[in-house]
């Protein structure tokens, strides 16, 4: 009998856990959350790039839990705001903001702004224990909207509008959403690679031996 793989998704972030497990539903894996586990100690998102965090969660992840862990780091770059909050994205405005907190003061920054061009941007990390690790990103363009539009999704969607639909991340169903987006075109490079990444972990983690007790009798396995 084979041993399934198992890859954990190292986010606390609901809305992402649900759009990469959407797309990564039919792999030949089997998909944790961190919340299958007991709590673990938070890292320290203190990188300047998103490779770098992206890589951090992963690895601290796959380290702790003794699984290969994969994580996302993302955020929204603006143009009239030289980039910002990129990074930042989850701490723009101060600790203990809501998502809509968040959102509003950016449309309050950008009030009056000519120039709303921005982008999501997204870099997935796939980690062993053992510290080696595989990179996938993904970039989306849009608009900051003038006001807040639509239901769905999580974070900035209500205010990122994406001209070639004519609507905002939050008015798109998730599987529109996961076609387009950052996290969506990196998955899919996932998606496609991912009989190299089975090898690569193959490689990287190789099946626990099982072990008897002794003076145990060995059954067959
Ligand atoms: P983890 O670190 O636990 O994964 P997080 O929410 O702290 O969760 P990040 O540090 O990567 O994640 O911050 C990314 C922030 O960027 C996230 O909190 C959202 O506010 C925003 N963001 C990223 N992807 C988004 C998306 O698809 N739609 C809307 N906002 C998004």
């Amino acid at each position: 009998m084979q041993i399934p793989r198992i890859l954990v998704i190292a986010t606390g972030n609901k809305g992402k856990t649900a759009e990469i497990r959407e797309i990564l539903k039919d792999f030949p894996i089997e998909i944790r959350n961190l919340d299958d586990f007991g709590p673990i100690p938070e890292v320290e998102e203190d990188g300047q790039t998103f490779d770098d965090n992206a890589y951090k969660k992963a690895s601290f992840t796959a380290r702790v839990l003794g699984f290969p862990a994969l994580a996302d780091d993302s955020g929204l770059a603006v143009d009239a705001l030289e980039g910002r909050p990129g990074v930042f994205s989850a701490r723009y405005g101060g600790e203990g903001l809501s998502d809509r907190d968040r959102y509003e003061k950016l449309l309050e920054e950008m009030k009056g702004k000519e120039n709303r061009k921005a982008a999501f941007e997204c870099v997935i990390s796939i980690a062993v224990p053992t510290g080696p690790a595989l990179t996938y990103e993904g970039r989306c363009e849009g608009v900051i909207a003038d006001s807040p539009q639509g239901d769905e999704g999580f974070g900035y969607d209500p205010v990122f509008y994406y001209p070639p639909l004519g609507k905002t991340f939050a008015q798109m169903s998730p599987e529109e959403k996961n076609q387009i987006s950052h996290r969506g075109k990196a998955l899919q490079e996932v998606r496609d690679e991912f009989d190299k990444i089975l090898q690569w972990l193959e490689i990287h983690m190789p099946p626990p031996e099982r072990v008897g007790c002794r003076g145990a009798q060995a059954t067959p396995g």
